[in-house]
């Protein structure tokens, strides 16, 4: 798809795939007739992970319908397919193509969110022989040299904190300057375990058009072997539809989404999970109108605070905390491991295949949507890969690939440091490590397992039992003096040998069955 209407020296304005949004830095005040914008399928961006099957489907549909509503709006796009036979493989390569094609007197690019991206974009300026100005990526609350300059000013970052800051920076639930309801956070009331036949609306899906449908052959085509199903595809792939699922949210499920965001039922995917993540990473919806409609459904008394509140936190507290704290602990995050966890990720990690049923049903899920919610991606598979001691790089490739929200910004940060610890605490207070009684609280799925969540060693025993001790023994140096879990020692010690042993033995010898997964699942 070649540009049809060439201007001559135009500014040549590169869009990535999660940048696919109308305001963009590099699009405002900018002369359409001055003026080509430049979209690429590269394959590097396809296979750096062998990313789950839907995630590339919807990348690659979700800048096809870019690329028309642009051209529907009088810009000039010159779009290269995965299927050019000329396509250069790279952002640099496409990039060096197109100064051929167009002679631009200069590119104006908005910065990658990844790391790895941004590197090869800072060798364009020596790259090539015309001007390259790279501008901030201001789709964010918080800026990059922001956050840097507010943690500078702490030493211990904590989200709580940082969060009230974006709560007075965008005015959101502030009420003469105090938070709405006299607190700031709500989330003690956001932990209800699911009732009997606990049951949501279901999500809007999306029926594939010809532009999606002809995306999902060529990555069965291309991309048949990579993990995942591309049966259920009902994704929004362009801002219509982004916004149709938003509408769909704050009209049906924002009410129950504070009290059941730690619930998990066994089958129900979403439950009142707004499932926007998705839209949101790609720049098809606005997370900052997503938080003024919560805020305003609030007011209309349309949703409880505690719901509002949480859904607010979500996006300008944890959203925007792990952006900031991603770049500024780049690129050594990607290779810490405080707790030195060695162990292979399991190979039922990709075939679903365990007796478990809490991880066996959040692997289906993962496997069948590209989606797993936030708890069970937390306090079931986070969980277990820290109390198995499994190596963060394995664990984090695997939730790079999976989901179809997934991009190494909020991935990483979310992995390595909030359910690994191999920051050593940096981003969170302590590690989310836990017993089967916590799945069993907020699911109904032990009530059907092979396992027995209330046997706590020996056979048949639930494995998230004798795991949570034996990681609590083998990091006891390091945890005992930290005041939020420390405590739990006393417990340990009061057990006594017989019992310690039993736990320690269960754990091994459950540890001893796991088949480690081939590599070659996520990386070539
Ligand atoms: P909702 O529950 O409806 O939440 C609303 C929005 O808040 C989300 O759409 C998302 O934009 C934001 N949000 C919520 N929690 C977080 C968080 N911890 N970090 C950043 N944003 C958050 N989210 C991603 O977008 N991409 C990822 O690759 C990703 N990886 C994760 C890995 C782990 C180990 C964990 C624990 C969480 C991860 N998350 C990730 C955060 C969260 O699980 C997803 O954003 C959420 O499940 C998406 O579904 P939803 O839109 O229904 O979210
Ligand atoms: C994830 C992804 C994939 C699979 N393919 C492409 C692509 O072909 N072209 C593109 O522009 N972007 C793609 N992406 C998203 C990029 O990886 C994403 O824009 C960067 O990671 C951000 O730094
Ligand atoms: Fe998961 Fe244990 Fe419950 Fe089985 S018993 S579902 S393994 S927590």
């Amino acid at each position: 798809m070649a540009s049809d209407n060439p201007i001559p020296n135009p500014i040549l304005v590169p869009i990535l795939g999660d940048q696919l949004t109308r305001t963009l830095a590099s699009l405002r005040g900018r002369a359409k007739d001055d003026t080509v914008i430049l979209m690429m399928e590269v394959w590097d961006e396809a296979t750096y992970v062998r990313h789950h099957k839907q995630k590339i489907a919807l990348i690659f549909s979700a800048m096809r319908h870019f690329a028309v509503e642009l051209r529907d709006a009088g810009w000039t796009v010159d779009y290269v397919k995965l299927t050019d036979p000329d396509n250069a493989v790279s952002f640099t390569g496409e990039v060096a193509r197109a100064i051929e094609r167009h002679d631009p007197r200069a590119v104006h690019v908005v910065e990658a969110g990844e790391w790895r991206v941004q590197q090869s974009i800072e060798e364009w300026p020596d790259k090539f022989d015309c001007a390259v100005e790279i501008l901030p990526d201001d789709r964010f609350v918080c800026s990059i040299a922001e956050f840097r300059e507010w943690a500078e000013g702490h030493d211990t970052l904590r989200m709580e904190f940082f969060y009230r800051e974006m709560r007075r920076k965008t005015g959101l639930l502030i009420d003469s300057d105090k938070p709405e309801g006299g607190e700031w956070n709500y989330d003690s009331e956001n932990r209800k375990p699911p009732k009997e036949g606990l049951d949501a609306p279901k999500r809007p899906l999306f029926e594939p058009d010809a532009i999606t449908r002809e995306v999902i052959d060529l990555v069965e085509d291309r991309f048949g072997d990579h993990f995942g199903s591309l049966e259920i595809f009902g994704w929004p792939v362009s801002r219509d539809e982004a916004e149709k699922a938003a509408d769909a949210f704050f009209a049906e499920r924002i009410e129950c989404f504070g009290p059941y965001q730690d619930a998990m039922v066994h089958g129900a995917d979403d439950l009142f999970h707004s499932m926007l993540s998705t839209s949101i990473n790609l720049g098809l919806l606005d997370p900052l109108d997503l938080c003024r409609r919560a805020e305003q459904a609030y007011k209309d008394g349309k949703a409880p605070l505690n719901s509002v509140e949480g859904f607010i936190r979500q996006i300008i507290g944890w959203r925007e905390y792990v952006r900031g704290f991603y770049w500024l602990h780049m690129p050594h995050l990607q290779r810490a491991n405080a707790l030195n966890a060695q162990r292979a990720l399991p190979e039922f990690f990709w075939t679903g295949e365990t007796d478990m049923r809490c991880l066996a049903d959040c692997i289906r899920s993962t496997r069948d949507n590209a989606h797993a919610h936030h708890i069970q991606r937390l306090m079931v598979l986070g969980n277990f890969c820290l109390i198995a001691g499994i190596s963060p790089r394995e664990v984090q490739d695997w939730y790079l690939v999976v989901y179809a929200d997934a991009y190494e910004w909020v991935e990483l940060p979310n992995v390595a440091a909030m359910i690994l610890y191999a920051d050593d605490g940096k981003l969170a207070s302590k590690p989310y490590a836990a017993s089967g009684n916590y799945i069993n609280k907020m699911s109904n799925y032990c009530s059907d397992c092979a396992y027995s969540v209330s046997k706590k060693t020996g056979e048949g025993a639930c494995p998230f039992n004798s795991l949570y001790w034996h990681f609590m023994d083998r990091h006891r140096d390091r945890l005992e003096s930290n005041h939020r879990i420390g405590r739990i020692y006393a417990n340990w010690d009061r057990m006594g040998e017989d019992k310690q042993a039993a736990y320690l033995e269960t754990a091994q010898d459950f540890l001893d069955t796991l088949t480690p997964a081939d590599k070659g699942w996520a990386r070539d």
